[in-house]
């Protein structure tokens, strides 16, 4: 066994990442079985993980939020976060990796889900992340397993270096050598596996692939190289400290392979974590810990359904227990109310945190996910500054009845603390609370947990488009209020120019009345009429890039009054536009596209679909093999184009877009949104 000298010791924090259903949550299930955490080993299927315990991820069977949980091996506590392999949940993923000592990268060998494998390795190469690669479901493996490194080294920009090789009986993976220990193990369900001699083909194969594996090790080690020029055996300890450097620093990425499901390579893994990965120390060092004071970065927030919220966090220095006041960077108070140790969904006291440890803490209400916290000694600046990513869906959702509105809004500030990849957006001119997240199925999950969690019936709905029109040719129209009802009059009359303005330009009013044909008091209630006018125009549309001028009128010295002229100016608009060629006028939005090379063209096409107009083609910058595009778009037409960009990418296309301009719209579409409104509006 490898006793080299840098082993870490103390608790340690352990991130399972990778591609959607790669096996993540079964294998933290495997690990907590192998290691005693628990009795049984739970799975998907039966919906008793721990990791998938919420209802809805019960209930879609994938994860929808990371997990945490922790259990004992070899004297040391390991937590590990679960975290959902889903694009559209990867929020919780990028937040929490600041806080691991490592990730585990569970993945298979398909090559379709190589690019979603690339995105994961990019984060974790770009946060310094020391990684392992578990090939998990090798259980189903085929002839393709020789492939290993040929199909997924595209996907990491470090080397590769398979610590494993399998083992056959026919085309059946029944174990594996290991290529540091240079011993053979035959797998064994739901128990340890045993070791074999190593010999015969097992014993070639193991000669040829440790030396590759010594070979890559050698491209950082000039006295390794050195050994393998002189045909000199590395001392083994030798060979356990190189990995674990090389590791640590981020040159290789080793790859150990297992079944998560039969609990196979479980116990390999657990050991190459205990002998390899950096403890908190490194990691402290890592994220620039300044040292003495108790700090500790906030990984995800929780609300439970019992109300109470609490932060989970990994502790990176100092001590943190009941009562502990922690500042957040900007120097915030609030004080623990109680440490958790967490088991999935369940939590149960513990004592206080040490260095190393990854808890919850109770009732920190400043406390945000990416938070940094310190004691109140002083404040520590933020350890790392993970910003979600913009969304690219929304739907709009309102109370089924009226009495949960305010429950609505105050649930929504809850989804949102525990996602920050959600926002909402107050449309006030279409009274819509519209939410806006990463996918179709995150929405869902937001829906559901309103039902299930806070007792919210919701309907939902595409959010209204911000369509707008305006006039193409201006008019000179007369308006007059007039009303002789038995005593008291109403009388307001009030000429108006009206005219079209360049595009962008809104809204503007002028007057030129002259010898007090309109009087002064009353031209501000002329412009109120306009303006009020002006909300729907005669498509049904607010109307934009127009001017009215006030150029003449009469008044009566009883009858007049604000209330008339304001009339009169409103009478003016309704009769004047439509007869100015009125027409609508949708946003274009300018939308840059990101995907693989491969799917570029098809990028095209779905475009000409959208009737979206391209404007470039680039090769997206630090990416290779991947490309940029830009096009403009009009809003109606990006509400579901995730849907399309993630089908014709293997889930890794994305998109971001921001408002460019306004533009005519004509012809049948134009009609129809019309009629639409018309409907809508009676
Ligand atoms: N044959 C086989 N199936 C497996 C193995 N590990 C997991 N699975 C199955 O793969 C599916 C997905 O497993 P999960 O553990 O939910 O995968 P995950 O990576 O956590 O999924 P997400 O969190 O949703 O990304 C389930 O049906 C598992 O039973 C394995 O080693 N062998
Ligand atoms: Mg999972």
């Amino acid at each position: 066994m490898a006793q080299n000298g840098t082993r870490a010791t103390g608790p340690r924090c352990i991130a399972l990442v990778g591609p959607f259903q790669s096996g993540k949550t079964t294998l933290l299930e495997a690990i907590l079985a192998r290691t005693g955490a628990i009795q049984r080993q739970g799975t998907i299927d039966a919906e008793n993980t721990v990791g998938d315990a919420s209802k809805e991820a019960r209930h879609h069977k994938m994860s929808v939020e990371l997990s945490v949980a922790s259990t004992n091996f070899m004297g040391d506590t390991y937590t590990f976060v679960d975290c959902p392999g889903s694009v559209e949940f990867v929020h919780d993923m990028r937040a929490a990796l600041p806080a691991v000592d490592a990730a585990v990268v569970v993945c298979e060998l398909d090559e379709k889900k190589v690019p979603q494998l690339q995105l994961i390795l990019r984060e974790l190469e770009a946060q310094k992340i020391p990684r392992f690669l578990f090939l998990n479901k090798i259980d189903k493996a085929d002839s393709t397993i020789h492939d290993v490194l040929r199909v997924l080294q595209p996907a990491s920009r470090s080397k590769l270096v398979l610590r494993q090789i399998p083992t056959f009986a026919g085309e059946i993976v029944t174990g594996f050598v290991d290529l540091a220990l240079e011993r053979a193990f035959v797998y064994k369900e739901h128990a340890p596996s045993e070791v074999v001699p190593l010999e015969g083909d097992a014993l070639d194969r193991e000669k040829t692939a440790r030396f590759s594996m010594l070979e890559t090790l050698a491209d950082h080690d000039d006295e390794l190289m050195e050994q393998l020029l002189e045909d000199i055996q590395p001392p083994r300890d030798k060979v356990f400290d190189d990995l674990s450097k090389e590791l640590r620093e981020g040159l290789v990425c080793p790859v150990l392979f297992g079944s998560a499901t039969r609990t196979n390579g479980v116990l390999r893994l657990m050991k190459a974590l205990r002998h390899e990965i950096p403890g908190v120390a490194e990691t402290a060092k890592r994220l620039g810990v300044k040292g003495g004071h108790p700090v500790a970065y906030v990984l995800k927030t929780i609300n439970t359904s019992h109300g109470g919220k609490m932060s989970v966090a990994r502790v990176l220095g100092g001590k943190i227990g009941d009562g502990t006041t922690l500042l957040r960077s900007d120097g915030e108070a609030a004080r623990v109310a109680a440490v958790f140790k967490l088991m999935g969904q369940h939590s149960e006291k513990r004592g206080a945190a040490e260095a190393g440890d990854t808890v919850a803490l109770g009732k920190l209400d400043h406390a945000k996910t990416g938070d940094t916290l310190s004691d109140s000694q002083q404040t520590h600046p933020p350890l790392a500054k993970v910003s979600p990513h913009a969304p690219v869906l929304s739907i709009a959702v309102a109370a089924k009845e009226r009495k949960d509105d305010v429950k609505l809004g105050q649930a929504l500030a809850k989804l949102l603390e525990e996602d920050p990849s959600i926002s909402v957006v107050h449309n006030a001119e279409a009274h819509e609370v519209v939410i806006w997240g990463q996918g179709e199925m995150q929405l869902r999950v937001a829906t559901e947990r309103l039902a299930d969690r806070f007792g919210i019936a919701t309907v939902s709905h595409k959010p209204t488009v911000g369509y707008r029109e305006t006039i193409k040719k201006g008019i000179v129209q007369r308006g007059r209020h007039k009303k002789q009802s038995g005593g008291h009059g109403q009388y307001g009359d009030v000429v108006l120019d009206i005219k079209p303005l360049p595009r962008g330009s809104g809204f503007s009013f002028s007057e030129e009345i002259k010898g007090g044909v309109v009087p002064r008091n009353y031209i501000p209630s002329v412009e109120a009429g306009v303006i009020d006018a002006l909300k729907h125009g005669p498509l049904g549309f607010p109307v934009v890039d127009i001017a009215a001028k006030l150029i003449d009128g009469s008044y009566h010295t009883v009858d007049s009054s604000d209330m008339a002229f304001q009339l009169a100016g409103r009478l003016a608009i309704h009769e004047g536009l439509p007869q100015c060629q009125p027409v609508l006028l949708e946003p274009i939005y300018q939308v840059e596209i990101v995907c693989p090379s491969e799917a570029t063209a098809k990028m095209n096409a779905l475009m000409s679909g959208r009737r979206g107009q391209i404007l470039g083609f680039d090769t997206r910058e630090g990416w290779d093999g991947w490309d940029m595009v830009r096009v403009q778009m009009p809003e109606s037409e990006i509400g579901d184009l995730i849907v399309e960009v993630r089908s014709a990418t293997a889930g890794v296309g994305s998109f971001t877009f921001k408002f460019d301009h306004m533009a005519e719209l004509m012809g049948r579409t134009a009609d129809q949104i019309v009629a639409a409104r018309k409907a809508a509006a009676a």
